[in-house]
């Protein structure tokens, strides 16, 4: 049985994660119609991450992420209408319609941006926690990367970097097993991948499981070390998670033959959102449920109503 004040953590952990799942369901059920005018990257079966690790942090906190990025989008605080609007390739889409789901930007809530380019959001994250250190800001940088950029030449050029300035930045890997269709037996001479990047320098966590709670009481301790000055430098910890459903697009693609049909089945019965959820007194959790649909209809509506931006503001933000 919970404690009454944990209902306030878990609600607004279910709230978020909630949220993040029924925005991606519905962009699944919009992507047929070619409403949406941009591939997209779903996370569905990997939001507890974002969740727990966006949760400890302020506004001005940083994150940056990947084209998979969706949910740290939601849980760092972006506008679900401003992201629905993005994918419809409208105007008030947070990158004004032009940059669509792989670029999900919005400094004013610290979310520094993601690229399709795999791999590369992760020098500009360190950039980012180098100008933190030389203005002397308490601010904290969080970094999430897949399993398969760990393989780019950017990553451990990165660690180096960050280790050798001690700069304030988390690195959360979110090891889905696969990228694209390639798993890491196929991948990795060396499985340990902590180990790996600990001979950067920089100390590092391996997670057995995917379990929001555990993970946002962890996130909470390091990123208040990091934002203190207890813990100087780089951390970089590794959640185990799993995608539901295909590479890029809307559907399930276990016909492809490169999955493990009972690896798939054992994580979909972990589901977090349930476990989140079921966790919560059922007048709550119905509530939650209810304020969350109307916000995701609330942000079709946006993005359906919203003009699409002009051909003269294709180079909008392009340059500085
Ligand atoms: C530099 C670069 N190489 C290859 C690709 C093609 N590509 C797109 S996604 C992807 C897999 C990346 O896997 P991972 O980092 O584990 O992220 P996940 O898709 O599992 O979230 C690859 C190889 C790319 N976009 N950029």
């Amino acid at each position: 049985m919970m404690q009454e004040h944990d209902h306030g953590l878990a609600a607004r952990l279910y709230r978020k994660i909630r949220l993040i799942r029924r925005m991606e369901e519905v962009v699944a059920e919009i992507y047929p119609s070619d409403k949406i005018k941009s591939p997209v990257h779903l996370s569905i079966g990997q939001e507890a991450i974002s969740v727990a690790f966006c949760d400890p942090l302020r506004r001005q906190d940083v994150v940056s992420m990947t084209y998979r990025g969706h949910a740290a989008f939601l849980a760092k605080g972006g506008s679900p209408k401003g992201m629905m609007a993005e994918l419809y390739g409208k105007r008030d889409g947070v990158a004004h319609g032009i940059a669509g789901s792989m670029h999900l930007v919005d400094m004013e809530n610290g979310i520094l941006g993601a690229s399709a380019v795999v791999g590369t959001s992760i020098p500009v994250a360190v950039g980012y926690a180098m100008a933190i250190k030389m203005r002397r800001e308490d601010r904290v940088v969080v970094c999430f990367l897949g399993d398969g950029a760990t393989e780019e030449g950017v990553f451990p050029e990165s660690l180096n970097f960050a280790a050798l300035h001690r700069l304030p930045i988390l690195f959360v890997c979110e090891n889905n097993g696969l990228a694209i269709h390639s798993p890491l037996a196929n991948r990795w001479a060396q499985p340990d991948l902590c180990r790996r990047v600990e001979g950067y320098g920089v100390p590092a966590h391996r997670f057995e499981d995917m379990d929001t709670l555990v993970l946002r009481t962890w996130a909470d301790e390091r990123i208040g070390a990091i934002r203190s000055g207890q813990a100087e430098g780089p951390y970089f910890v590794e959640c185990p998670t799993y995608r539901w459903l295909q590479h890029v697009g809307p559907t399930d693609d276990h016909d492809q033959g490169y999955r493990d049909d009972a690896v798939a089945a054992d994580w979909r019965a972990r589901d977090e959102v349930e476990r989140l959820g079921g966790a919560l007194p059922a007048e709550i959790r119905a509530e939650i449920d209810a304020e969350v649909e109307k916000i995701v209809a609330d942000a079709v509506a946006f993005a359906e109503a919203s003009p699409f931006p002009a051909p003269g503001e294709l180079k909008v933000g392009a340059y500085a």
